[in-house]
């Protein structure tokens, strides 16, 4: 039987199947090739003497790590305006991160009953030349939702973002029912756990989500050249620098510098130049 693996814990895995959620092991040979089930992952069942068993993990389309989710195909990306403030490091690295996993960020801002016009279009700029989408909702009431339940699609959609963005909330309006805690409580409840691993899919409308724990930080490992291709403002520029492989760092004639300020957003060139030699420092390291 053919299914997705909506839960893991203690070694056994929830299979969403026509059949209903099964309750399944994993066969022993993957343990043995260091494969390991992942939420997400289309699976087959099948039943032996010892239970219902995952016989086969079908090929991944995306692997994300922070949340550890096979196959999601979108993300979004949740973001108070206020309470708590942004991080734009830390919105840019969730970007960059999804980027690098091959995942589509939707930029979802809520909580804009807290911030003003001019802060909304600030963060519009801030992503000139990106062409990700970007939504402004007040999660709470339920105001701007539509265009977000509407880009559910049948795969599966993180939500990621800070703690206390919203994302539990979030999720509660798009299904109607309160799956999630929400608030303070929840936080407490997660800090000393590490529910990481403990990723679940939710069903809403058809569609999977999975609410991630506030986690503070995404960890990936690339090489410094390959950085700028995750960059979608700077696509259109290729090949337009003086030099052949520009790194747009301390080159002369460097077609993006020219563009900063301009079509591309002065705070994510800078957060590029900071990435760069970061995961520059990161390679000499490992050498
Ligand atoms: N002002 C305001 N507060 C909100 C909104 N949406 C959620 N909150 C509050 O923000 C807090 C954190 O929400 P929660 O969904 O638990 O965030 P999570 O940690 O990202 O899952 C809760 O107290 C919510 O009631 C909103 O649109 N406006
Ligand atoms: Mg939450
Ligand atoms: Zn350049």
């Amino acid at each position: 039987m053919e299914g997705i693996i909506i839960k893991g814990i203690g070694g056994f895995y929830y299979v969403r199947t026509d059949a209903g959620v099964l309750e399944c092991k994993a066969r022993g040979i993957f343990r043995k090739n260091k494969e390991t089930p992942m939420v997400g992952d289309y699976v087959t069942v099948v039943a032996t003497p010892e239970g219902n068993t995952v016989d086969k993990i079908h090929q991944r389309k995306t692997e994300l790590v922070r949340p550890f989710v096979a196959n999601v195909s979108q993300a979004y990306v949740v973001f108070a305006m206020h309470n708590p403030d942004i991080n734009h490091d830390l919105l840019h690295k969730f970007v960059l991160s999804l980027e690098a996993s091959g995942i589509t960020p939707v930029l979802v801002f809520n909580k804009t009953d807290l911030a003003t016009e001019e802060e909304r279009e600030a963060l519009v700029e801030e992503f000139v030349g990106t062409s990700y989408r970007i939504y402004f909702i007040e999660a709470k009431e339920k105001k701007g939702l539509e265009p977000l339940l509407e880009q559910l699609s049948g795969e599966i959609t993180v939500l990621c973002g800070p703690s206390g963005a919203g994302k539990s909330t979030l999720l509660n309006k798009l299904s109607g029912v309160e799956q999630m805690e929400t608030g303070a409580i929840s936080v407490k409840l997660n800090r000393g756990k590490h529910t990481t691993r403990h990723s679940e899919l939710i069903e809403v409308h058809g569609a999977l989500l999975v609410d991630t724990p506030g986690f503070s930080n995404m960890d990936f490992s690339l090489d410094p050249l390959e950085l700028k291709n995750l960059f979608p403002e700077f696509a259109p520029y290729a090949g337009e620098c003086r030099f052949l492989g520009c790194n747009h760092d301390k080159e002369p004639d460097c077609r993006i510098k020219s563009e900063v300020g301009k079509s591309i957003s002065p705070m994510r060139y800078e957060f590029y130049v900071k990435t760069y030699h970061e995961l520059l420092e990161e390679k000499k390291r490992k050498w």
